[in-house]
C-alpha cells in the first residue's frame, strides 16, 4: 500500500487552488482558512457544555461498520454533558458523527464563519464531528457527493484518504458508500488487492481545513479528544449532483430496506459482490 502525504496550501489563492485541486480532484489541507473563526479560541469544554450540554445527541461507535447497521446510524443517545465528563475521565470512545450545528446550536453555530472560498459553500449543512482517543470513524465517502471542507478546532486526528478509482482494490459494498477494510491494520491475507492501493494519510490540527473531494474515501482515527466542524459544496457537475440524490433517496433506502428484510444474509451478499 502507498500512502503519500497531503499537499499543506498555506498560501491560498482561489485561481491555484481551483486549477490544482478542485479540478482534478486532489485533497489538501489548507491553512488558516479559519482563523478569523471565534470557535477556535472558544469551544473548549465548559463553553460545549454551557452551550450544548442539555442536548440529547445520538452517538456513534465502530459498530458504524458491523453487518445490518446503516450508514450514519446512532448507538446510543444520551446528554452532551454527560459525554463530555465521560470522555475527561477517558471512558467513552464514542462520537458525534454530522450533527448540524448551525441547526440545533444558534449560538455554536454563530462561532463558525465563512472558510473565504470562491465556491457556493453551504451555510446551512454545517456538521460536527467530536471523537477521543480510541475512536475511529470507518472507511466511507459521503453520500451525497459534495465537495468537503473539514476544519479541526480541538485536538488532532488522522485521516487516510483514497480516490473513489480505488473502489475495487477497499472491496467496496454494492448499495452503499462502506467499505469494511481497515487502512490501519491492513488484513493483506482476507484482502489482497489491498497492497495496490494508492492514497494519501495527514494528521490534521486545530485550524487546518482538509479539502476532501466529491466521492473520495476516508477512516478517521482520533488520537485525542478532538471537535472538528465540516462545510459542503455542491459538486458543479450535474451528473455527479444526480447521484448524490440517487444515493441519498434510493440507494439508502433501498439497501435499509433490504437490511430490515434479509438482515445478515443481505450484508453477506454484498460482501460476497465486494470480493469479485
Ligand atoms: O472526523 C470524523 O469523525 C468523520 C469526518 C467525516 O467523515 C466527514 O467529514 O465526512
Amino acid at each position: 500500500m502507498n500512502l503519500k502525504d497531503v499537499d499543506i496550501v498555506e498560501k491560498f489563492d482561489d485561481a491555484s487552488f481551483r486549477q490544482i485541486y478542485l479540478e482534478k480532484g486532489i485533497p489538501c489541507v489548507l491553512k488558516d482558512r479559519s482563523k478569523h473563526w471565534p470557535a477556535l479560541s472558544k469551544w473548549n469544554e465548559d463553553y460545549l457544555a454551557e452551550k450544548l450540554g442539555e442536548a440529547e445527541i445520538g452517538f456513534s461507535d465502530a459498530g458504524f461498520s458491523e453487518p445490518g447497521k446503516n450508514y450514519m446510524s446512532t448507538t446510543k443517545k444520551m446528554n452532551f454533558a454527560e459525554y463530555l465528563e465521560q470522555v475527561k475521565l477517558g471512558t467513552n470512545s464514542l462520537r458525534v458523527f454530522a450533527y448540524n450545528i448551525k441547526y440545533y446550536c444558534k449560538d455554536l453555530g454563530a462561532d463558525i464563519k465563512t472558510l473565504n472560498i470562491d465556491m457556493k459553500i453551504s451555510e446551512f449543512f454545517c456538521f460536527l464531528f467530536v471523537g477521543s482517543k480510541g475512536g475511529e470513524t470507518q472507511f466511507h465517502y459521503d453520500i451525497d457527493m459534495t465537495h468537503i471542507f473539514h476544519t479541526v478546532i480541538k485536538g488532532n486526528k488522522t485521516f487516510y484518504l483514497y480516490d473513489k478509482s480505488m473502489s475495487h482494490n477497499l472491496y467496496s459494498h454494492p448499495y452503499t458508500v462502506r467499505s469494511y477494510v481497515d487502512v490501519v491494520n491492513p488484513d493483506y491475507d482476507k484482502y489482497p488487492r489491498m497492497k495496490a492501493l494508492e492514497g494519501y494519510k495527514v494528521v490534521l490540527e486545530p485550524g487546518d481545513t482538509l479539502f476532501i473531494p466529491t466521492g473520495y474515501w476516508h477512516q478517521v482515527v482520533y488520537h485525542e479528544y478532538s471537535v472538528a466542524v465540516s462545510h459542503r459544496s455542491r459538486n458543479e457537475s450535474k451528473l455527479v449532483f444526480m447521484e448524490g440524490v440517487f444515493n441519498l433517496f434510493i440507494m439508502q433506502l433501498f439497501d435499509r430496506f433490504m437490511n430490515k428484510l434479509l438482515g445478515d444474509s443481505w450484508f453477506r451478499y454484498k460482501e460476497r459482490e465486494s470480493f469479485k
